[in-house]
C-alpha cells in the first residue's frame, strides 16, 4: 500500500511516498516538482529500512538504580519516576529547577509547542531549544529587518547567490529548485570557503575567509549604493536607514577589505553588480553563516541585500511567508510571574518572536555547573545529543554528569542517553503524526502522517508528552487522547483539520499565494517598514545599523592565541548519509568510515608533512581530536575542514572536543562552533 507523509529524518521535511507492506514499510521516495529522474538522491531515505527497523532502536524504557545500569522498564515505572521528581521540586518550591532542552530532530512546529506547553503549565520556563546555533538566530536577523524569515523562491530566480548553505546535502527541496533554475539559465553565485560541489557549478565563487561573511556584505552593499544599482522605488518607499546604511558600508569599501578576506576585489565587485542587476533574484542564506560569534550582525548585514535590490518579497526573489493561524499551544500565560528563564541574559533573543522562547542552550550547561542565574538540577532532552553537538563537549558531558536527574527520549543510545537515569524510547517520524513548523510557517500545510505502528514499545514523542503532563497533574491541560484531536485543536482557527490534510497529501494552502505583500500590509517591523536601522536594537544597546558601531575583534573563536594556533579551522561538511550525530551505527551508511576526515591544503600539508590517510591531531585550548588526513584543495590554504558529526560514533572524532563556549555573541548567545582557530600536528601513535 502506498501511503504520503513527510520525511523528519533531517530537518528538510521532503514530503515522501512510502510503501508499506503488511504494516512493513519497504521503501520510501521522495516528491518534488521536479521529474523523478532529475530529483536530488537521498542516501539516507534509500536505507530507510535499515534506519526505521535497525536492531539499535531502543524499543523499551530503561530505568538506573543509584549508581548502577540502566535497566528495562514499564513505561509506568519509568514516566512515574520522573513524575516523582516533577513533583518534588515543584513541592521544594524551584519548579525552575527543572528544565527542558530540545535538539533538532523531533521538529520545532508541534513537539516543540507541547514540551513548552508542559513546562509552562508545570511552572518551569526553562523549555530550552538549540536555535542559538541553529537557524533561529538567522531568523531573528531577518525578523529585525522585515519582520519574518524571508524563503527564497529559487526556482522562479534569474539569479541564485548562495551565501553558507549547501542544499545537496542538506535541503533537498531546495537543491532541486536552484538545479532546476541553473537549468533554465539563472545566475548563480555561491559564498562559500569549501570548493562545494555548487561552487564548482558556480558562475562566481566567492572563497570567503570563514567568518568574514558580515564584512562582505557590507562591501557588497557599498558597491551597489555607490554604482546606484539599487532598487530607488523600493529604498525611497519602504526602507528606513539607507542614508545611515549608505554611510557606514562607506567604510567598507571592496579595495579596502578584499584582501583581508582572502578574495580577488574584482571578483566581489562582478558579484555584488551580477547580484543587484539580474531580476529576480534570491539569496538562499545557510547554517555557513550560523554558529559563528557574528552570527547576527552578518546576517542582518546579507539580510539588508534583499532590500536594497528590492527582492524581498518578489516572485523569484526572497518571499515573506503566510503563516497559517493557528491557537497557541504553549500557554505562556500560566507561567508565574517574575520567573526568570536561565536565558534572561538574552532578552531580545527570548522574546523576537511569538512561539520560539527561549533559544541559548549554553546557558543550560551554566546553570547546572555554575549555577547562574540559578541552578538546574533535573533535565529532561527531547530528540537531541548535547553531550555531542554542544560547544565544548567537555563541560557540556560534565554538565549532563552533575545533574541531580536526567532523562532522555531518543529513539538510540546516545553518548548523551548513556548519562541518564531515565530513558524513553521515542518512535521515528514514519510512526507518529505531527504537525511540522516547514508545514505551518507556510502556505500549504502539508501533515506528516503516521505509516507504521511504533517500533517495539516506543511511543511517539506527543504521547510521551502528554502522558507525563497527566501525570504531574496538568490532566486539564492535555484533554486530547489522540494526537489528531491535538492537532484539531490547534489548526481550528485555520479552518483546516486533520482529516481534510489527509485527503490531501500534497496539502492545503489557506491563503492565495501573495507577493509584495508590503505596499499593502507593511512589513511586521515596528516602523512598518524594510529596517536597514532598528531603533528598537539600538534601544537595547545593540548596533541599530550592522557595523555602525565598528566591526567586532572576535570574528572566530581563540583568534587571540593564533601564534600556537595558526590554522582556521572549519566544522565541515554536512554528509547527506547522515543527520548530525546520527545514523553512524547504520551499516548501510557507516561504510568504512569515509569521509571522516581533516581536510588539509597541499600547501600546508607539504609544510607539516602529512599525506592523505595519516592519522593527525588537531588541537585548539579546549583540547584535541585525531583524524585522518585528506589532502585537498577545496580549503583556502590556511584553513581546514573537519568532518561533522562523529563525535556519538568515537569520541576520537568529537569535533565540541575543539570548541568554545566561553565567548558568545551577545545577543543571541550563539558560540563560535563552526569557525575556530587550532593546530595540526601528526598523531603521536601514527605509524608512518
Ligand atoms: N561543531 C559543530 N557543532 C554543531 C553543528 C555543526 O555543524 N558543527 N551543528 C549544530 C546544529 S545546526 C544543530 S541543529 C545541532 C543539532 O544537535 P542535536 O539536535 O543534538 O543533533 P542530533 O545529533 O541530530 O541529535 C538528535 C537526536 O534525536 C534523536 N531523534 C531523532 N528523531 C527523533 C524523534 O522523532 N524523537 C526523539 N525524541 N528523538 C529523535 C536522534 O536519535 C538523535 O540522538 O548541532 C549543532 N552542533
Ligand atoms: N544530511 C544532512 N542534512 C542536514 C543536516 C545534517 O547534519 N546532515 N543537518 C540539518 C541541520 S540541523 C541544519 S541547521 C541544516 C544546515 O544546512 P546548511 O544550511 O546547508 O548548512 P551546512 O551544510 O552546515 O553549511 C553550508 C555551507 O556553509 C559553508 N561554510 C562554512 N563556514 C562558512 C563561513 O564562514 N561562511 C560561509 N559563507 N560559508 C561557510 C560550508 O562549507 C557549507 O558548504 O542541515 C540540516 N540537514
Ligand atoms: S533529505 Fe532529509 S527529510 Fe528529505 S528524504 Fe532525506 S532524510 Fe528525509
Ligand atoms: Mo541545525
Amino acid at each position: 500500500m502506498k501511503n504520503d507523509t513527510v520525511c523528519r529524518m533531517c530537518s528538510s521535511c521532503c514530503p515522501v511516498e512510502v510503501e508499506v507492506v503488511a504494516g512493513r514499510l519497504v521503501s520510501a521516495r521522495r516528491k518534488s516538482f521536479v521529474a523523478e529522474d532529475k530529483r536530488s538522491p537521498c542516501r539516507k531515505l534509500a536505507a530507510v529500512v535499515d534506519i526505521v527497523y535497525s536492531e539499535q532502536r531502543l524499543t523499551t524504557p530503561l530505568v538506573r538504580e543509584k549508581g548502577g545500569d540502566l535497566r528495562p522498564a514499564t513505561w509506568d515505572e519509568a514516566l512515574n519516576r520522573i513524575a516523582a521528581r516533577f513533583q518534588q521540586y515543584k513541592a521544594q518550591g524551584m519548579p525552575q529547577a527543572v528544565g527542558w532542552l530540545r535538539g533538532m530532530a523531533a521538529d520545532w512546529g508541534t513537539p516543540w509547542d507541547y514540551a513548552s506547553r508542559l513546562m509552562n503549565c508545570y511552572g518551569s520556563p526553562n523549555t530550552i531549544g538549540n536555535g542559538s546555533i541553529c537557524f533561529v538566530a538567522r531568523e531573528m536577523a531577518h525578523t529585525y529587518t522585515y519582520g519574518a524569515m524571508a524563503f527564497a523562491e529559487a526556482a522562479k530566480a534569474k539569479c541564485i547567490l548562495v551565501w553558507g548553505k549547501h542544499d545537496a546535502d542538506t535541503t533537498l527541496g531546495a537543491a532541486d529548485a536552484i538545479n532546476h533554475a541553473v537549468s533554465q539559465g539563472a545566475k548563480l553565485i555561491v559564498v562559500d570557503p569549501i570548493q562545494t560541489p555548487l561552487a564548482k557549478r558556480a558562475d562566481i565563487w566567492l572563497q570567503i575567509k570563514p567568518g568574514h561573511d558580515g564584512l562582505l556584505a557590507m562591501a557588497m552593499i557599498n558597491e551597489i549604493i555607490s554604482s546606484d544599482l539599487y532598487d530607488h522605488e523600493f529604498v525611497e518607499n519602504f526602507t528606513v536607514g539607507f542614508d545611515q546604511l549608505r554611510e557606514v558600508a562607506g567604510r567598507y569599501t571592496i579595495d579596502a577589505i578584499a584582501a583581508d578576506l582572502w578574495l580577488d576585489p574584482g571578483q566581489v565587485r562582478e558579484a555584488a553588480r551580477l547580484y543587484a542587476t539580474t531580476k529576480p533574484a534570491c539569496l538562499i542564506d545557510g547554517n555557513g553563516l550560523d554558529m559563528q560569534l557574528d552570527i547576527f550582525q552578518s546576517t542582518r548585514a546579507v539580510a539588508c541585500l534583499r532590500g536594497l535590490t528590492g527582492n524581498i518579497d518578489r516572485p523569484g526573489g526572497d518571499v515573506l511567508p503566510q503563516p497559517v493561524s493557528m491557537r497557541p499551544l504553549q500557554a505562556r500565560d500560566r507561567l508565574p510571574a517574575g520567573v526568570l528563564p536561565v536565558t534572561a541574559a538574552y532578552p531580545l533573543f527570548n522574546t523576537f518572536s511569538e512561539s520560539w522562547g527561549n533559544q541559548v542552550q549554553s546557558c543550560v550547561v551554566d546553570a547546572i555547573l555554575d549555577k547562574k542565574p540559578y541552578g538546574l538540577k533535573m533535565l529532561v532532552v527531547q530528540a537531541g545529543n548535547p553531550v555531542v553537538t554542544m560547544a565544548d563537549s567537555g563541560r557540556a558531558s560534565q554538565a549532563m554528569r552533575e545533574l541531580e536527574f536526567l532523562v532522555v527520549i531518543d529513539m538510540f543510545m546516545t553518548k548523551t542517553a548513556e548519562l541518564a537515569d531515565v530513558v524513553l524510547p521515542a518512535s521515528g517520524c514514519f510512526e507518529k503524526t505531527q504537525l511540522n513548523r516547514f508545514a505551518t510557517r507556510n502556505n500549504p500545510i502539508i501533515l506528516q502522517n503516521q505509516v507504521i505502528e511504533p517500533v517495539g514499545q516506543s511511543w511517539p514523542d506527543w504521547k510521551i508528552v502528554f502522558e507525563l503532563g497527566r501525570r504531574i497533574g496538568l490532566e486539564e491541560d492535555f484533554p486530547w487522547e489522540t494526537v489528531e484531536a491535538a492537532i484539531d485543536y490547534q489548526l481550528a482557527p485555520s479552518g483546516v483539520g486533520v482529516e481534510k490534510l489527509r485527503e490531501n497529501p500534497d496539502g492545503v494552502r489557506v491563503e492565495a499565494i501573495r507577493h509584495e505583500k508590503y505596499r499593502q500590509d507593511g512589513f511586521a517591523t515596528p516602523s512598518g517598514k524594510f529596517e536597514f536601522f532598528s531603533a528598537r536594537l539600538q534601544e537595547n544597546g545593540q548596533a541599530g545599523l550592522p557595523y555602525s558601531d565598528g566591526c567586532p575583534r572576535k570574528l572566530i573563536s581563540f583568534v587571540d592565541q593564533q601564534q600556537d594556533f595558526p590554522l582556521i579551522g572549519i566544522s565541515g561538511a554536512r554528509d547527506i548519509r547522515f543527520t548530525n550525530s546520527q545514523y553512524r551505527t547504520i551499516p548501510a551508511l557507516l561504510n568504512d568510515e569515509l569521509g571522516c576526515v581533516v581536510d588539509l591544503h597541499p600547501l600546508d600539508a607539504a609544510e607539516l608533512a602529512v599525506q592523505t590517510g595519516d592519522q593527525i591531531q588537531v588541537a585548539t585550548p579546549k583540547g584535541s581530536i585525531v583524524m585522518p588526513a585528506r589532502i585537498s584543495s577545496v580549503v583556502h590554504p590556511g584553513s581546514i575542514r573537519i568532518a561533522w558529526g562523529w563525535g556519538d560514533y568515537n569520541d576520537q572524532y568529537n569535533l565540541n572536543t575543539l570548541t568554545d563556549d566561553d565567548i558568545r555573541n551577545p545577543v543571541t548567545g550563539t558560540p563560535g562552533q563552526r569557525t575556530f582557530m587550532c593546530r595540526v600536528s601528526r598523531a603521536k601513535d601514527d605509524g608512518n
